[in-house]
This record gives C-alpha cells, sequence and structure tokens, in this order.
C-alpha cells in the first residue's frame, strides 16, 4: 500500500496547478477486454487504425510501463455549463466547434504540467519511472479515472462526476511508484436515464458503447473521406465535432458544486464557430493562422472545407444565401480544388437540388 502523506501532496500539487480533479487508481487489466476486441472486430472504429494497434498496452497499461504500480489521474474542466451564446440576426451562416476544442489545445495545456509535475517527482523519487499520457497514448482513461474516483461512466460513454458534470478533458501518469489508490467512483450515473441516446443525431449511442462511425465527432475530426450524405442532415451547424450528448444530460444542468470545479482559463473561448464562406475561402496558410494553439490541428484543409460545405448544404436547405449557393456551385466545378472538397460539393447541391456541370 502507496505512503498516504506522499499520496496526498501529489494530489494536492495536482490541484494547486489547476486540475480540477485529481485521484489514483492502482495499475490493473482492463476489465472491459471482452468489449473492446467486439467494438473492433464490428469495425466501430472507422478510419482510427491506432485503437486496434497497440491493442496489448491498452488491455494493461504495465506493458507501457514496466513494473507500473500506479495511474495518477488528473481532469481539467472546460466549461461550466453555460449557454451558448446567441448569434447576432444578419451573422454570415457559421458551423460550430465542440466545446473542448474553443480555447487552447487540451493535449498542451494538460501535458505541460503534467511534465512538470513528472519531473518534480523523478527528483523526489530517484529511479522510479512517471510516464505522461493525454488522450494519444493507448490507456482506457475512462475507465481508469473511473477507478481513481473522477466519476462514473455514463451511457454515452463518457466519465461523469456527479455535481460537476461531463466537460472535462482526462489525463495520466503512470508510474512506477507506489501510491495509495483513491476509492473508485460509482459504476452508473444514469439509472433509468436515455436522454443521450435519443438526442444523438445519429443514433450513434447504445448503452455504454458508441458506434463511432455513426458519431458526428468522428465524421468531422477523424474520417478523412467522403461523408456519405445520410449523414449529412444531422450534422446540423457541427462543423468540428459535436455536444449534442453532453447538453443534454442532467448532469451537466446547472448544480451547486458547478461553481466549486474550477474552469481552467486556457480553456477560455476564443470562437464558438467559423464562418463558412471564410473557411472555404482558406489556403494551407489560413487554416495554420486560424488553428494556431487549438487541437483543431487534427482536421486537414480539406476536411474543413468538407465540412464547411455539408453545414451550408443544411443552411441552404432553410434559406436562401446567395452568396454561399455560389461559392459552392463554383467549388463543384473546379479541376483545382481538392476531389474530396469537390465531390462533396456536388454532393450536397445535388441533395439540395440544385443543378452541377460533370457532376
Ligand atoms: C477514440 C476516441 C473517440 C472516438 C470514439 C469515442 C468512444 N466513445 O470511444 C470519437 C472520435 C467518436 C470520439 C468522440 C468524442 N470524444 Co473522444 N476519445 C477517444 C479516445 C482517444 C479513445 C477512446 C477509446 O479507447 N475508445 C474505444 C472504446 C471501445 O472504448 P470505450 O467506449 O471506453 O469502451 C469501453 C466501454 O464500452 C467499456 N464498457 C463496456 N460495457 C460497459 C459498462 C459499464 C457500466 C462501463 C462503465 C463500461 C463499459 O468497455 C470498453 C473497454 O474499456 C479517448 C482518449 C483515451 N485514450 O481514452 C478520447 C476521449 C474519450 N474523448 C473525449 C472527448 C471529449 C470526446 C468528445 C466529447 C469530443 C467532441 N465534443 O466532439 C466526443 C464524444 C463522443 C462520445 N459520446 O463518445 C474525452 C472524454 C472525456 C470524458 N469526460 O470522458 C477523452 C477521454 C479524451 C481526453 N483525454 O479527455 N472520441
Ligand atoms: S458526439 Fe454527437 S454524434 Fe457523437 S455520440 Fe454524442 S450526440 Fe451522438
Ligand atoms: S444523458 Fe442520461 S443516460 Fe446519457 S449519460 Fe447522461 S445521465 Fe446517462
Amino acid at each position: 500500500m502507496g505512503d498516504s502523506h506522499t499520496t496526498r501532496s501529489v494530489l494536492q500539487r495536482c490541484h494547486d496547478l489547476g486540475f480540477a480533479l485529481a485521484g489514483v487508481a492502482p495499475v490493473r487489466a482492463t476489465r472491459y477486454e471482452r468489449e473492446l476486441r467486439d467494438w473492433l472486430a464490428a469495425g466501430s472504429h472507422g478510419e482510427m487504425q491506432y485503437l486496434a494497434e497497440h491493442l496489448r498496452e491498452r488491455l494493461d497499461p504495465r506493458r507501457i510501463v514496466p513494473g507500473a504500480r500506479s495511474i495518477l489521474c488528473v481532469a481539467d474542466r472546460y466549461h461550466d455549463g453555460g449557454p451558448e451564446p446567441e448569434q447576432s440576426p444578419g451573422q454570415r451562416p457559421r458551423g460550430r466547434v465542440a466545446r473542448y476544442a474553443r480555447g487552447d489545445d487540451y493535449h498542451q495545456v494538460i501535458k505541460k504540467r503534467l511534465h512538470r509535475l513528472a519531473d518534480e517527482l523523478a527528483g523526489e523519487f530517484p529511479g522510479e519511472i512517471f510516464r505522461a499520457c493525454v488522450d494519444t497514448a493507448p490507456v482506457l482513461e475512462r475507465e481508469v479515472a473511473q477507478r481513481a474516483g473522477l466519476g462514473a461512466v455514463g451511457k454515452h460513454t463518457l466519465l461523469i462526476e456527479p455535481g460537476v458534470g461531463s466537460w472535462l478533458l482526462l489525463g495520466e501518469l503512470i508510474t512506477t511508484l507506489e501510491l495509495a489508490p483513491s476509492e473508485p467512483s460509482g459504476e452508473d450515473p444514469c439509472g433509468s436515464c436515455t436522454r443521450c441516446i435519443d438526442a444523438c443525431p445519429t443514433g450513434a449511442i447504445a448503452p455504454w458503447t458508441v458506434d463511432a462511425t455513426r458519431c458526428i465527432s468522428y465524421l468531422t475530426i477523424e474520417h478523412r473521406s467522403v461523408i456519405a450524405p445520410d449523414f449529412h442532415e444531422a450534422i446540423g451547424d457541427w462543423i468540428f465535432g459535436c455536444d449534442v450528448c453532453q447538453d443534454v444530460c442532467p448532469h451537466n444542468q446547472p448544480t451547486e458544486r458547478a461553481a466549486g470545479a474550477p474552469v481552467h482559463p486556457a480553456y477560455a473561448p476564443r470562437r464558438e464557430g467559423f464562418d463558412l464562406l471564410e473557411v472555404l475561402g482558406w489556403d494551407e496558410q489560413g487554416r495554420r493562422d486560424a488553428f494556431v494553439r487549438s487541437a483543431m490541428k487534427r482536421a486537414k484543409l480539406a476536411m474543413m472545407k468538407r465540412n464547411a460545405i455539408i453545414v451550408a448544404g443544411n443552411v441552404l436547405a432553410g434559406r436562401d444565401e446567395p452568396a454561399l449557393r455560389q461559392r459552392i456551385e463554383a467549388i463543384a466545378v473546379d479541376a483545382d480544388e481538392d476531389e474530396l472538397v469537390r465531390r462533396t460539393a456536388q454532393s450536397v447541391l445535388k441533395n439540395s437540388s440544385g443543378t452541377v456541370d460533370g457532376a
């Protein structure tokens, strides 16, 4: 059993570093090997091949850090549950960005502080290993965070801390140092609720599993090729990511404790969305300038234009926006345009009964 004085001091340092939640999980293999293997076998990961790679490590963190004994789990809160800002009347059509990507890139924001902590601890405990992970390492982050007492996993598969909500981003230090484990969180924060399942625009959620190939977050951020026209309408105004399953969750409605868990200032939104015509006018440099310090860097230029055209198609289905229609018509016949972008423009115009030469 780890030294509880050391553990208390490490957890206090996490809070001093601005993490909203922190706890310790003992290292062990996943309880959900069968579910993970079935999910991959069903192809629910789509083009995210990296999820099938390093499966052995994902199933057991001791294969990431040999001799690991503890996982220090941290969470940043990135949004306080307040309402979306009003769109001003007459504003040009915009595509909406998921809240986690509106401020600084969480990978950098969390990793920077975890590295600082790891360096301090390595100085205090020579010979022990500390490996910082945020998102991209082969770790089942939500399952580990649940065991570290940071919250329970909801039917939409995201971690919810009752009283705080699910607007959380996770990181870990996997270490050979033995720390005292925290009390694990409960298993089911949902009871009979099915709001996220009912509200998901593409029907991607079944209890405790998400078919990524149907999820708007996957389609707009990870999927690099054409998005099937069947999904276009459901994508609505989401140009990058989707927050619907978290917006409807009762745990994310204003609560008394919400004020107690700080939102880290690095996530203060710089943008709620993008002007669609602006995105359709970007070149590589334009995209780079717009994505400075942003987690949105993941989406390539052609993917962003593809997403913007799909959102534009949904706008045009409801009202006339001549400049937007003309721009999409021009893209649809522009031989210099990326094929993904051109084909999406043709498909959107076909669905909104426009006529396209060469479509
Ligand atoms: C791949 C990935 C995605 C994919 C797949 C999503 C998914 N649900 O797996 C896509 C691109 C769709 C995606 C979307 C989003 N993501 Co994402 N994503 C990841 C990533 C990199 C890996 C997740 C993974 O391993 N999936 C594989 C599946 C099989 O894992 P799983 O669903 O956990 O499967 C387990 C459960 O099914 C469990 N199980 C089975 N039965 C039962 C029953 C019970 C009761 C329980 C508890 C568990 C359980 O067994 C499986 C194995 O453990 C993680 C980071 C990480 N390293 O963990 C971030 C991560 C999950 N994403 C995150 C975020 C913020 C999002 C979005 C909200 C972003 C957005 N706004 O657009 C959306 C939310 C969509 C959703 N409802 O999941 C955060 C979530 C934070 C939180 N509060 O939980 C993470 C943890 C990143 C981070 N470091 O903070 N994401
Ligand atoms: S992020 Fe959107 S599309 Fe994906 S599961 Fe949640 S509600 Fe469905
Ligand atoms: S919306 Fe309801 S079912 Fe979905 S995660 Fe929240 S509490 Fe659970």
